[in-house]
């Protein structure tokens, strides 16, 4: 038996009332995402449960069960607030994936202060547009990251006092303090802030095609959503070990990395560790993960280094995979079938969106390469491009759009006004992605609308070009661009990064151009293959097109800070 039970009986009969009885909230309530992830788990007996089962670089494992998530948070909201900080504030995490992150994440919330999460790989440049913009007030780092705070904070006016919680400099500046989360006075009780349903929660920077990266402001109340998605969608019960792959940099680390999971009292994994393919199934093995939650990215770095190797590890306690980021290949569905003996199952959702919004869910049918169908309490349509009205035909490619009005979508992007209306058009939000919808009602992904690739007329998505690419033994991934033609205003371009074992060649080339070219229409055909040995990509593993684009075109390269470098 799932979680969701039957699908389509449950869009039927479903509204967002159900979530908030599915939480235990009543009318009335206060509602305070730190203390629903952890008092009240405690308050339901579950206090000496594991929470969280972290594993360093080095190996190091260390258990945090939910009532000393409880203390340690309420620990660090005494600490913040003897700071200063007050509800509302912005207080930025900056750190690798340590305790610290997560815990700290609570901490805020609990003070009713707004958790800004950044990437610690981010670079200064990166860091101050989010600090600036933010007007940030505290910053917790560690001794690792703190020199890059220390380059700006002369440009940073509202930024009072930058904390490190890990590891200590040979000097500290006067704006800097130390705290130790292990030696700190704990926090036994903390009254949690009364947030109501509309008090800002956390606020996540995505990055644009073109001038500043946006903070999406989010809410308390996005937890109805996130929890209830959580149960359905991620299939999470309290027997599961879950594992989300993603840093909380990224909106899914927080939704699916801190507040579904705790908020259903499961406990959950965290790797601080790079990727490799054994890294990833040994920690599967030894902490007996039953869920994981992973990126097409990840999934394509796992299949290119084939199933033989999967095959050495004990993965058996493995019972459900998901994954979202990226388009999920039908070739990546297929893949895991057979070296993992289960599919992952695709969820479509953005920063905006809060929490899942399209998702193929456990006992529903997958058709491969589909994004599945919409959430109950979801009402979603694809646009016509044109018109901006709901496309009636099935196959019509459109864009995905949805009604407002779900808990944890976004409030506003922060300090930006003219952005945000800009996303909604009659009574719809508009994701900004192009899709079709089938006669079954599922969703299937054609592009990013920035991507779409505009040959004589015809529109081609890339997802299709870079799906074919992918089934042939030799591509590991691949990513399709507009490149300028005189005669067809655009022609696609491919740019191909090869499986081990592979080099690069003419024969090679014209062989995938075979492969593809009968699985392909004409006018998806790419002209040119170029091979490459990596893509560009965004920290949550996004591949850049629009930088591979704006290379052919001679463009500007547009926002870059979430860019990763070659490291
Ligand atoms: C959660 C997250 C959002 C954009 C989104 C779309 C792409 C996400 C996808 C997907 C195809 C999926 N995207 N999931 N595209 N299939 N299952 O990723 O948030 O970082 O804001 O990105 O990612 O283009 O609009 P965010």
């Amino acid at each position: 038996m799932t979680n969701i039970g039957n699908y389509e009986e449950k869009y039927r009969s479903f509204d967002w009332s159900q979530a908030r009885e599915i939480l235990g909230y009543k009318e009335g309530d206060f509602l305070n995402i730190g203390y629903y992830c952890s008092d009240r788990i405690c308050e339901q007996g579950k206090q000496d449960k594991l929470a969280l089962i972290w594993e360093g670089m080095d190996g190091t494992v260390k258990k945090y069960t939910f009532d000393d998530i409880r203390v340690l948070s309420n620990t660090y909201a005494d600490y913040l607030r003897s700071l200063g900080v007050r509800p509302g504030d912005r207080v930025c995490i900056f750190m690798d994936k340590i305790p610290d992150l997560y815990i700290s994440a609570l901490g805020i919330l609990k003070l009713g202060a707004i958790a800004q999460p950044l990437f610690s790989a981010f670079g200064p440049e990166s860091l101050i547009t989010r600090l600036e913009n933010a007007e940030t007030k505290v910053v917790l780092t560690t001794k690792k990251h703190a020199s890059k705070v220390r380059k700006i904070k002369a440009d940073l006016p509202a930024l009072e006092k930058v904390v490190i919680v890990e590891g200590e400099p040979k000097k500290l500046e006067d704006w800097e303090a130390l705290f130790n989360l292990e030696t700190a006075e704990k926090g036994e009780q903390f009254e949690s802030f009364a947030a109501d349903l509309e008090t800002p929660s956390l606020l996540h920077y995505t990055s644009g095609t073109t001038g500043q990266p946006k903070g999406a402001l989010h809410v308390h109340s996005s937890i109805f959503a996130q929890h209830v998605t959580a149960k359905w969608v991620l299939d999470l019960r309290d027997d599961d070990v879950y594992w989300c792959t993603a840093d909380p940099g990224w909106v899914t680390g927080t939704s699916y990395g801190i507040i579904g999971p705790w908020s259903l009292g499961v406990t959950q994994c965290v790797l601080d560790a790079g990727f490799t393919a054994e890294r990833w199934y040994k920690f599967i093995q030894d902490h007996k993960v039953t869920v994981w939650y992973s990126a097409p990215t990840a999934i394509r770095m796992l299949m290119k280094q084939g199933s033989e190797i999967v095959k050495r590890f004990d993965m058996s306690s493995l019972r459900y995979l998901t994954s979202v980021g990226e388009p999920l290949n039908a070739e990546a569905v297929h893949w895991s079938k057979e070296a993992y003996g289960l599919p992952f199952h695709d969820t479509f959702w953005q920063t905006e969106t809060g929490s899942i919004v399209i998702s193929n869910y456990p006992g529903m049918e997958i058709k491969p390469g589909s994004m599945g169908k919409p959430f109950p309490g979801i009402e979603a349509t694809v646009l016509d491009l044109k018109t901006h009205e709901p496309v009636v035909e099935s196959g019509k490619v459109g864009l995905i759009a949805l009604k407002p009005g779900w808990p944890s979508m976004f409030r506003q992007y922060w300090r930006n006004e003219e952005v945000y209306k800009s996303k909604f058009d009659k009574g719809w939000y508009i994701c900004g992605d192009r899709a079709s919808i089938d006669k079954d009602g599922y969703y299937w992904f054609v592009g990013r609308d920035d991507d779409v690739i505009n040959t004589g007329g015809h529109l081609v998505g890339p997802f299709e070009i870079e799906s074919a690419l992918l089934e042939h033994p030799a591509v590991a991934e691949s990513a399709a661009v507009g490149k300028p033609d005189e005669v067809n205003m655009e022609v696609v371009k491919a740019f191909v990064a090869l499986k081990p074992g592979f080099e690069p060649s003419d024969d090679l080339e014209l062989d995938i151009m075979n492969f593809i070219r009968k699985k392909l229409s004409p006018l998806a055909m790419p002209q040119e293959i170029e091979f490459v040995s990596s893509l560009p990509k965004t920290r949550s593993g996004k591949i850049m097109r629009r930088v591979l684009r704006a290379k052919e075109w001679g463009e500007d390269l547009g926002d870059i800070s979430t860019l990763v470098e070659d490291e």
